[in-house]
């Protein structure tokens, strides 16, 4: 197979992952012999300075011609304000490819201690709704005093991130945890859990808990193992899945898959980390996200043996603990823990 991929590094750390992230996929395609093709493009906060916009038009025509998007991070709040970034790029992004399934894995990776006593081995999977919800954009400023944003939950929106997510559990231990915060949302919410109940009748073999956000974020700190798929709104998603991040050791480590089920469109995959632009430049970013969101983005273009000897090969590196980058306590360079990989894959690059 051939796949042709658009590569968006953005801002700050993202210009230093992707190039990794290439290293690393092109020796899987000599390995596994398959054919890819990465084109580049320029747009984030330097493209915004010089043109006026983060993306133009015919930006979106490019990119649709690609079988995926790899992106690395966008925001560079010294230049550019961080809403102007992301509703500008990755947001836009999302909804015009109709990328409604944003897939977030959470699993703790062997060797890599977490906040938690006894490091639980948990293993599960947030379900976020990308193209809707808290990031509707709908709202407004009336003068300076008053702001308005609207949270947008529509029936077509609601039921088909929740039969994805219901199916997800389906293929993995049976259980679904529907995220939500009902009790204080009483519109969107109840609709939100309504609809969820309802999807639920088609899947008498998936079990399904309803939690609030809140007590759903304690839980995952107490005890992490007992989740096996969360769905969750596009905000309460994110947050969530930061806290996953943070439990996973470090927000170097996990990735994100803006998916278009039906394939009209491609889809994204990107580190959820964003441009770190404490450490930018330094050399020092933890590839790590970046090539598990590689590895899901060759499982999403059907390179399964690849996507698994990837993931198996990052495991063997945090395995050994030796070749770690600073925020996981380490001393290696981002290049470095790229090499490490690409020893455990068993290939040059
Ligand atoms: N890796 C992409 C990135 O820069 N993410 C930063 C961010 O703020 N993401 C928010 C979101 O995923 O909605």
């Amino acid at each position: 197979m051939a796949h042709s991929i658009a590569l968006i590094p953005g801002d700050g750390i993202g210009q230093e992952v992707i190039p990794e992230g290439v290293r690393v996929i092109e020796a899987l395609a000599r390995r596994f012999g398959f054919e890819v093709t990465f084109t580049e493009y320029p747009f984030g906060s330097d493209y915004y300075l010089a043109h006026g916009v983060m993306i133009p038009e015919e930006g979106f025509a490019h990119l649709a011609a690609h079988d995926a998007i790899y992106l690395g991070a966008v925001g560079d709040p010294g230049k550019v304000p961080d809403h102007i970034t992301l509703r500008g790029l990755l947001i836009p992004i999302r909804q015009r490819f109709d990328q409604y399934v944003n897939l977030r894995p959470a699993r703790a990776l062997r060797g890599l201690p977490t906040p938690l006593k006894g490091d639980p081995p948990f293993d599960f999977e947030v379900i976020r709704e990308n193209s809707e919800g808290e990031y509707a954009g709908a709202g407004g400023r009336v003068r300076d005093e008053v702001a308005v944003q609207t949270a947008i939950f529509t029936r077509k929106g609601t039921e088909r991130v929740m039969r994805y997510a219901f199916e997800r559990a389906r293929s993995r231990k049976g259980h679904l945890t529907v995220a939500t915060k009902s009790n204080a949302l009483q519109h969107a919410l109840v609709f939100w859990d309504e609809v969820a109940m309802e999807i639920a009748q088609a899947f008498p073999d998936v079990t399904v808990t309803r939690m609030h956000a809140d007590a759903l974020a304690a839980a995952m700190i107490k005890d992490p193992t007992g989740f096996d798929v969360i769905v969750a709104t596009n905000l309460l998603g994110d947050l969530l899945t930061d806290l996953a991040g943070a439990l996973q050791g470090s927000l170097g480590i996990p990735a994100s898959a803006n998916l278009n089920p039906e394939r009209r469109f491609p889809s994204m995959f990107e580190p959820v980390h964003g441009s770190a632009p404490d450490i930018a430049g330094q050399g020092i970013a933890n590839p790590l996200a970046t090539f598990w969101a590689g590895a899901l983005m060759l499982e999403f273009l059907g390179e399964t043996e690849a996507a698994k000897a990837l993931m198996a090969a990052v495991e063997a590196v945090t395995a050994e603990g030796q070749v770690l980058t600073p925020d996981l306590g380490g001393t290696a360079t981002t290049r470095e823990v790229t090499d490490a990989v690409l020893a455990k894959l068993e290939v040059t690059a």
